[in-house]
């Protein structure tokens, strides 16, 4: 079984800037290291290789534009105690994808978070409360989305990029 999920995975360039605001925040929490930084589409959830395969073969089939999201606020989210960058799409593609990834998962008998989709940047956890920051806005731009495993190691969690779909136009 792999815990999986699809995600857009930064350039260097943004996961830079999006490390530089976490270290800003550093005394607030625990930050997520710089290699882990990622914004989630859809948590899938632990799946067998059958499922993976499946879910594999119904991504590339995903019409998707380049997606274009603005990282523009800073929010302390109580519950999961993080604190994360949230941004709003410029337009209706980051949207589209994740809806045709989670109809994907519904055909497949996967639940996945039903709630509406709040794009977003997890920099710190174990988080109490979110000190005043002012930064540029991030506007992370990606013609690509990945399916990533996730592990739990001693180390702490590991995210490896098992595909990656680049969009067509
Ligand atoms: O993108 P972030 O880091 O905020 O919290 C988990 C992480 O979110 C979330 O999926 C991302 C990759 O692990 N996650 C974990 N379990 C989840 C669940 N059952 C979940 N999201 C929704 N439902």
């Amino acid at each position: 079984m792999k815990r999986l999920f699809f995600a857009l995975w930064p350039v260097p360039e943004i996961r830079a800037r999006c490390a530089a605001v976490s270290a800003a925040l550093k005394t607030a929490g625990r930050p997520v290291q710089a290699d882990n930084l990622h914004v989630t589409l859809v948590f899938i959830g632990s799946v067998d290789e059958t499922v993976e395969a499946k879910l594999i073969e119904a991504a590339g089939t995903v019409d998707f534009a380049k997606i274009s999201i603005r990282f523009d606020a800073l929010d302390y989210w109580r519950r999961p105690q993080i604190i994360c960058l949230t941004g709003k799409p410029e337009d209706t593609a980051a949207t589209s994808l994740v809806d045709a990834l989670n109809r994907i998962a519904a055909a497949l008998e996967i639940r996945t978070d039903d709630r509406p989709y709040q794009a977003h940047v997890t920099l710190l956890r174990k988080a109490k409360a979110l000190p005043p920051l002012a930064f540029e806005p991030i506007v992370w731009q990606s013609g690509a989305f990945c399916l990533v495993e996730s592990r739990s190691t001693p180390e702490g969690v590991v995210y490896r990029v098992l595909k990656t779909w680049q969009t067509p136009t």
